[in-house]
């Protein structure tokens, strides 16, 4: 019952979330620039992005552009080969998938001069515990099998069965060290 709540609590709080999903401007006031000394890094530190969060990027297209682009690129600031390329200077990009989204300004110079962007979309965390409910359904009935030395109708059988013949084995071998000494005394 307890975990039917909690499950139902979740499923309210990612509604929740996904109906909220925020606008995010790029460098606050300052905008997506290299004049202001923005620390994109630490701009973007300070946010807690979700899937369906917008991001908007806003600069004079005269001076600057938005590459989307791999990490490896975005290391290198290498532009050669963008995934897709913003010129509008008013980009809006929806973040439609969770994991690391880079982004950077092609004009040469800028992303070395700190023009970049990793932006971070958590993992929609919350439906893992979904998986995890405890089952609703009884638990396997048990068939109790009436016979001694075996103990239980164990799931490990085949752990369980060494031992049974080791016991077997001990058993045989103590009967027959018995006999023996039985012989000797007589
Ligand atoms: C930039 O990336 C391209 C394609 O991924 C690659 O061929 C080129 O060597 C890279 N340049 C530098 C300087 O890393
Ligand atoms: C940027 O685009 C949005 C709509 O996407 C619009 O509301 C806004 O006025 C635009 N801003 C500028 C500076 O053009
Ligand atoms: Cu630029």
């Amino acid at each position: 019952m307890a975990a039917r709540m909690v499950a139902a609590l979740v499923c309210m709080v990612v509604m929740l979330r996904l109906s909220e999903a925020a606008v995010y401007k790029v460098g606050d006031s300052a905008g997506w620039t290299t004049i202001a000394n923005v620390d994109y890094k630490q701009w973007a530190s300070t946010k807690t992005f979700h899937i369906g969060d917008t991001v908007l990027f806003e600069y004079n297209p005269q001076f600057h552009n938005v590459m989307r682009v791999t990490h490896t690129m975005y290391k290198n600031c290498n532009s050669s080969k963008p995934i897709s390329t913003f010129t509008t200077g008013n980009d809006t990009i929806t973040l439609t998938n969770h994991g690391h989204h880079f982004f950077f300004c092609g004009v040469p110079g800028h992303c070395l001069a700190g023009q970049k962007l990793d932006i971070h979309v958590l993992h929609p965390a919350s439906s893992t515990p979904l998986t995890e409910q405890p089952s609703s359904s009884p638990p396997p009935s048990t068939t109790t099998i009436p016979s001694a030395g075996v103990p239980g109708p164990s799931p490990s059988l085949a752990t369980s069965l060494p031992s049974v013949v080791a016991a077997g084995v001990a058993a045989v071998v103590a009967l027959l060290v018995s006999l023996a000494f039985a012989d000797f005394a007589s």
